[in-house]
């Protein structure tokens, strides 16, 4: 009965250090339980914090973009507002660059043809000078025909007398008619002729080149007296066609000039 007792008691043992053995497991497991729900709950909380704070973040980036954002279509608005503008002002400007350029064509055109008009007026003008100097006679002179005569009030010799006439646009008279032989004799005026045989003694010629056919030699003349080689006109004689002499070229007379005109212009 003993052993029966003492068997009864150390199963009793047994399973009271089973069941201590289990609680404490039991409470360990509780224990570790704990400890994971509560590693959880602070990792979780971490994680929550963490999330947070990116979400925040996030919100400020995204915050900061929709400004950003904002602030360029502001910028891309006026952007465009502005190149609407300068393509209305660039489109005015070619506008007014094709007008001013179609203007200034016209003004050159213009300004060719009235540079033509006024060099072919020029022209005219230059014409008309020629022909007005070739049909007055300046003043002094002596229109007859179509000649005009300077009667000078100098005395020079053959050659100043010539140089005198040419100076004036004339040259020494030169007599190819006989009234113009009238004529010249009526100015009363002893005074060299364009008349010389300097050249070839006794072959009289007029200073433009052409020999003398008709002459108005006085009586006795050209008689070549004193080495004469220049021919005047003086009035000793009354018959208007008996008045030349030839004397020498060095000595002064008066002098006549004669300038052609009636001239065609060419
Ligand atoms: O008698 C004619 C003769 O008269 C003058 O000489 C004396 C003339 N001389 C002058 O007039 C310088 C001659 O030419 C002229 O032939
Ligand atoms: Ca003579």
């Amino acid at each position: 009965m003993s052993w029966k007792k003492d068997g009864v008691g150390d199963q009793h043992s047994v399973w009271k250090r089973r069941f201590l053995a289990t609680a404490v497991c039991l409470g360990l497991l509780c224990v570790l339980l704990l400890a994971g729900i509560i590693g959880l709950l602070l990792y979780q909380r971490n994680l929550l914090n963490n999330l947070t704070a990116e979400r925040d973040q996030l919100q400020t980036s995204y915050n900061t973009l929709t400004a950003k954002q904002d602030q360029l279509q502001t910028n891309y608005s006026s952007l465009t507002k502005e190149r609407d503008q300068l393509q209305t002002s660039y489109n005015t400007l070619t506008a007014e660059r094709d007008q001013l350029q179609t203007s200034y064509n016209t003004l050159t055109a213009k300004q060719d043809q009235l540079q033509t008009n006024y060099s072919s007026l020029t022209k005219e003008r230059d014409q008309l000078l020629k022909i007005d100097k070739y049909v007055k006679c300046p003043q002094d002179w002596i229109r007859s025909s179509c000649s005009c005569y300077y009667i000078s009030p100098d005395e020079k010799t053959w050659d100043d007398s010539r140089k005198d006439c040419q100076a004036r646009g004339a040259n020494l008279v030169i007599i190819d008619s006989r009234e113009e032989q009238a004529l010249i004799k009526a100015f009363n005026k002893k005074a060299w002729l364009g008349l010389t045989d300097r050249e070839v003694e006794g072959t009289w010629r007029w200073v433009d080149g052409t020999p003398l056919t008709t002459s108005y030699w006085k009586k006795g003349e050209p008689n070549d007296l004193q080495g004469e080689d220049c021919a005047l006109v003086d009035n000793t004689q009354k018959d208007p066609v008996v008045a030349w002499n030839d004397v020498p070229c060095n000595h002064k007379n008066g002098l006549i000039c004669e300038r052609q005109v009636c001239l065609v212009y060419q």
